[in-house]
Order: C-alpha cells, then sequence, then structure tokens
C-alpha cells in the first residue's frame, strides 16, 4: 500500500466541494491504490463550519477504505500543511450588481493570503489547481506570492470546458462520446473562452470534416460551451458543482497520468499568441506525475486567431485590475 497524500481542498462545504470530496476519497481523482488525508478548509464563518461538520460525518458514513484522515479547519495554515494537493475551490460569489473588478480585488485578497501560505507551508512537491472564479487570475495571483514553489506548479481549471465542448461535439455527429478526441481550450475560464475545433478528430477524422456546417460550429457551438454555466444556472437555479466536482477530478487525474492530453490553465509563455504571464488554457501533455509540457505547433486560422486574441485581451485587462497585488 503506497503512503497516504494530503489533499488540501478549499471551499470544502460549498456545493462543489460537497460533490468533490467523495470522489477523492472514493479513489477516483488519484487511483485505486493511492490512500488520501483530506485537509477541509472552510472560510472562519459558524455556518460554513457547522456544515463541514456534516460533511466529514457523512465522508466517515461512507467508510472508504482509501480515506485515512479528515481535517477540518479554517486556518489555512494548519490546511495546507503539508499538502501534496492543494484545491482551492472557495471563493466569494459574485453579488447582484457587483462589478467584475470588484470581484477580482475580493477575491485576489483570498488568493493573496493562500498563495503565502501554501508556499510557506505545503508539501515541497505541492500543486496547486484553482477553481474559484476568476480562476485563472485567482491562479496566477496565488502563483505570484510563491518564492519557493514554481509557477508551474499553479494550474487553473477549463477541464469542465473541455468536458462540455466534447460533449456537444458528440451530439452534434451523432457519435459516442468517446470517438471525440483533441477538442482542446484556449484563454479565459469565461464566455471569452476559444474551443478549438479546427483540431478536434471525431472517430481518428477531423471534427471539421464530420461536422461540415461551419457557421454552427463557430457560432452555436462555441456559444455554447462558452455561455453553458448561466444555462445551467438558468435551468437549475444554482451553478455548475456535480460537473465542476468531476472536471476538477479529470483535471487533477490527467495531471497525474504520464502521456495524458488535455486542456489546463498555465502560465502562458506566448505560445498561441497569449501574453507571457497571463495564466491562459492551452493544450498539455503530462510528462511525469503532476509536470506537463505545453503542446505547441497547432496551426490557427484568421477565425482562431481572432478568438484567441479577445480571449487574451480579457486576461490581460483582469491582470491590469489586481496588477498592485501582483508580486514578482
Ligand atoms: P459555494 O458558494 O457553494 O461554495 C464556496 C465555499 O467556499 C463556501 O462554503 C464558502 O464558505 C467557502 N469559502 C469562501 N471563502 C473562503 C476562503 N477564504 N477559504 C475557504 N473557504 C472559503 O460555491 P461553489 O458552487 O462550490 O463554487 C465555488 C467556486 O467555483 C466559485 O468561485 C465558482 O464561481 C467556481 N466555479 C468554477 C468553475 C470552473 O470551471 N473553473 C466552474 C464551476 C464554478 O462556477
Amino acid at each position: 500500500m503506497k503512503s497516504p497524500i494530503r489533499v488540501a481542498v478549499t471551499g470544502a462545504a460549498g456545493q462543489i466541494g460537497y460533490a468533490l470530496l467523495f470522489r477523492i476519497a472514493s479513489g477516483a481523482m488519484f487511483g485505486p491504490d493511492q490512500p488520501v488525508i483530506l485537509q477541509l478548509i472552510e472560510a472562519p464563518v459558524e455556518k460554513a463550519l457547522k456544515a463541514l461538520e456534516g460533511v466529514a460525518m457523512e465522508l466517515d458514513d461512507c467508510a472508504f477504505p482509501l480515506l485515512k484522515g479528515i481535517v477540518q479547519t479554517s486556518d489555512p495554515a494548519v490546511g495546507f500543511k503539508d499538502a501534496n494537493w492543494c484545491l482551492l475551490v472557495g471563493a466569494k460569489p459574485r453579488g447582484p450588481g457587483m462589478e467584475r473588478a470588484d470581484l477580482l480585488k475580493d477575491n485576489g485578497k483570498i488568493f493573496i493570503g493562500q498563495g503565502q501560505i501554501i508556499d510557506a507551508v505545503a508539501a515541497a512537491d505541492a500543486r496547486i489547481a484553482v477553481v474559484g472564479n476568476p480562476a485563472n487570475t485567482n491562479c496566477m495571483i496565488a502563483a505570484s506570492q510563491a518564492k519557493r514553489l514554481p509557477a508551474d506548479r499553479f494550474t487553473a481549471m477549463v477541464r469542465l470546458d473541455q468536458n462540455r465542448a466534447q460533449s456537444q461535439l458528440a451530439i452534434k455527429a451523432g457519435v459516442d462520446l468517446t470517438k471525440v478526441s483533441d477538442i482542446f481550450i484556449y484563454g479565459n475560464h469565461s464566455p471569452s473562452m476559444f474551443p478549438a475545433f479546427a483540431h478536434a478528430k471525431i472517430d481518428g477524422k477531423p471534427a471539421t470534416s464530420v461536422i461540415t456546417d461551419t457557421a454552427w460550429l463557430q457560432t452555436t457551438f462555441c456559444e455554447t460551451v462558452g455561455k453553458r454555466g448561466a444555462a445551467i444556472i438558468a435551468a437549475r437555479g444554482a451553478s455548475s458543482a456535480a460537473s465542476a466536482a468531476n472536471a476538477l477530478t479529470d483535471h487533477v487525474r490527467s495531471l497525474v497520468t504520464p502521456g495524458a492530453i488535455h486542456s489546463i490553465a498555465v502560465k502562458s509563455n506566448g505560445a498561441y499568441g497569449f501574453d507571457a504571464d497571463v495564466w491562459a488554457g492551452m493544450p498539455v501533455r503530462t510528462t511525469t506525475p503532476g509536470s506537463y509540457e505545453i503542446i505547441q505547433g497547432y496551426a490557427m486560422d484568421d477565425f482562431a486567431k481572432s478568438k484567441i486574441a479577445a480571449t487574451n485581451k480579457e486576461l490581460v485587462e483582469e491582470r491590469s485590475f489586481v496588477a498592485s497585488m501582483l508580486t514578482s
């Protein structure tokens, strides 16, 4: 039996947390032979901490053989201590009438603190995955605080967008989902993201030769994927939770599986025309568990270039809103 890894999760009593923790404890994230200790972090709010107690009780009641311990805390220095993985799900939601710049600043403060503490107390091999929105920019802020942990340890999640895109292509083509591959998300986790359909394959063939309706690909498809979160809220009366937890499970599972090819938001090295230093969704290949390389060289046509320019512009703008929070 392997020794347990420590997995810290913020926002653990939230709706994504409620769908996520049981997947981690069951082995879906790190594999059926990897024991875990869950270090659950909530905001210092009585209601949230009480709810966390209930979630921990339910985890106990599942009798998961791989779950070797549960820490409950509102102190990030306790929650991130020796953590091998830090899953940053908790964030302040956008309130009615709140400007995006204000949301960025409010959440930025959370991610400054968490970035500093993770850098100080997490394990030497710590990996950080950010889900709390605005995820790309929160990830950039947290990474900017780290002196010990390199920037490539900090990734943000665009896997939900990738999974949504894969599903939409399969439905349109009338094929089984498993026949769709190589669909990657570029840019921000926001409606500006670009699902690059021209490189996708359906049953091994270019998706554009199977779905020949270019107008559908350029408009309906991109918009459906980009605005899926809003459609879920309109239908369910609450934001995506189970699918987000599932996507984070996929994000980490792919990152610990050498050879896996998938989309994550990473520090840009200028590839595909993104500004250096913004955190942008890109295709990556996992090299060794927890490490990856950006896959370069996918050719972009004028349509793709214009979509990437638009999502890059938004990321650069977000960075300008939080410039004073970045430590270089
Ligand atoms: P909830 O509001 O249900 O839960 C958030 C939890 O975080 C709450 O329990 C809250 O007490 C806690 N929290 C707040 N500040 C904290 C802090 N400083 N430390 C620890 N915990 C803290 O939201 P939920 O639906 O779970 O969504 C969580 C985040 O994921 C939101 O920011 C949301 O916008 C974002 N999402 C990101 C997605 C992505 O693809 N990147 C998709 C789904 C989701 O919308």
